[in-house]
């Protein structure tokens, strides 16, 4: 029997898609780093029908490519060799809302907006945040270990993975850790599949854990003279509150978000950098206290100028000038790099890359902004507008391993937040050695024998 003969036992027609415009939307994602080629678009409705997909890939040795909200920028939701592509569009309820334990379990399917909207209505707060949040689905944010804007004060997705229900890639359904605080009964298997990217297993179910809502969140932009500058910054800001958030970006990105958005500057004056951090302002000396770090920081001749959140609309304002560059810069067709180091080699680190940009990057322009309270910056690489996308995307990648090398001697990660997926696959020994991927491929073995799940994503 055919592939489509054997579907169509298990999915009603509604729950199958073979048209091209659905093969190329289903197919990719935001890196768009491959052209979608899948066999069929499948939109199974629970778990058993997970499984039984999974089984039949066994069977007919048909590769699966997981599709969530498709937001990534590594090319993990890509299916360029006739896969299947899995979407968790239906599989999108949320099953229970425990204020007793504040909990949330839900398919895999439910877009992380939704949760943050769940934990809002319930005075609580799902903290992992990122411009996609509108789009990306919760089982996407788990297989990537999604990162984002808040990750200084709250951590990683994983943080907030207390129980996932998983198909693994020789069709069995386990549970994991089933929403438990404390269980110490050997290896957590929930953590494997956190951050696998669909490698091992479907995530069909998760429970996921909620917070206390901060009682008002304020923001303040200011103008910061130089990269060391920055670190002080960072240090004084530190010792006086509680951070949830310490971005950085530069008077370019500011240029072209201003540009694309139609937004006013920020501020007055140009600055070379900009920070943005939030903070809870949740008492008037609190806000006394941060007010006099700014001070101390103009007068350190750190910072030339700053503006604060009065309201929580201008908070919200304040922070498009760092949420909106990444589609902003789309349109320069930009050749992206998500890297991290240690946060106190940042200054280090930047000051070899601007060096290393100067020296080989000669005829691109490049931008770099990011989570530098985290260690991680986003460099993009925009191309010249005369220049073909293809010849570009070849010289970045030659120019490549001179970044990847600077990040491996600083014992960094050449994907902080972005995964793998193809886009990184074949510069992962930059950031693992040898025994490392040799252990992650026996894992693979044991989860995913048939090699069924996502191949060629993260392992070659
Ligand atoms: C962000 O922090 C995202 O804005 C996207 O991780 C970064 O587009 C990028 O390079
Ligand atoms: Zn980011």
């Amino acid at each position: 029997m055919d592939l489509i003969g054997k579907l169509s036992k298990h999915f009603s027609e509604e729950q199958l898609r073979f048209d091209q415009d659905s093969l190329a939307h289903f197919g990719t994602d935001r890196s768009r780093y491959k052209k979608p080629a899948p066999a069929a678009v499948v939109f199974p409705q629970s778990t058993e029908q997970v499984q039984a997909l999974v089984i039949l890939a066994n069977e007919g040795h048909i590769a699966l490519v997981p599709s969530g909200g498709r937001t990534g920028l590594s090319g993990g939701a890509i299916a360029h060799k006739q896969e299947l592509v899995v979407s968790f569009d239906r599989m999108n309820k949320v099953l229970d809302i425990n204020t007793t334990d504040r909990s949330v379990r839900c398919q895999a399917g439910v877009v992380t907006q939704q949760l943050q909207q769940i934990a809002n209505d319930n005075q609580l707060l799902y903290p992992v945040d990122f411009a996609s949040s509108g789009s990306s689905h919760i089982g996407g944010n788990i297989a990537t270990n999604a990162g984002g804007i808040r990750v200084i004060a709250y951590g990683n997705t994983r943080n907030w993975v207390s129980g996932l229900e998983v198909v693994t890639g020789d069709g069995k359904v386990l549970q994991l850790n089933q929403g438990l605080v404390k269980n110490a009964t050997g290896y957590d298997l929930r953590h494997l599949f956190i951050g696998s990217e669909g490698t091992l297993g479907f995530i069909t179910e998760a429970t996921m854990q909620l917070t206390e809502a901060p009682a008002n969140l304020s923001v303040l932009v200011l103008a910061v003279v130089d990269v060391q500058s920055l670190m002080k910054v960072f240090d004084a800001f530190r010792l006086s509150c509680r951070l949830t958030a310490f971005e950085c970006f530069s008077q370019r990105t500011v240029d072209i978000v201003c540009q694309h958005m139609g937004l006013e500057k920020p501020l007055h004056k140009e600055s070379p950098y900009y920070v943005l951090l939030e903070f809870d302002n949740d008492s008037v000396q609190k806000e006394e206290t941060v007010l006099a770090t700014f001070e101390r920081c103009i007068g350190q001749g750190y910072v030339s100028d700053g503006v604060m959140s009065q309201s929580a609309q201008q908070a919200k304002d304040l922070w498009r000038y760092r949420e909106d560059i990444s589609e902003s810069i789309n349109n320069y067709t930009p050749y992206k790099n998500d890297i991290a180091v240690r946060v106190s080699d940042i200054p280090l680190f930047v000051a070899e890359l601007d060096q290393l940009i100067a020296q080989r990057y000669t005829h691109f322009e490049s931008v770099w902004y990011g989570h530098i309270g985290d260690g991680n910056l986003h460099l993009n690489i925009l191309k010249p507008e005369n220049m073909v996308a293809e010849d570009f995307f070849t010289a970045c990648a030659e120019l490549n391993p001179h970044v990847f090398a600077l990040v491996k001697k600083l014992q960094g990660s050449i994907s902080a937040e972005h995964g793998v997926g193809l886009v990184k696959r074949d510069d992962l020994s930059y950031s693992r050695s040898e025994d490392e991927v040799a252990i992650m491929r026996a894992m693979k073995a044991v989860f995913d024998p048939r090699g069924v799940m996502n191949p060629g994503k993260i392992l070659t």
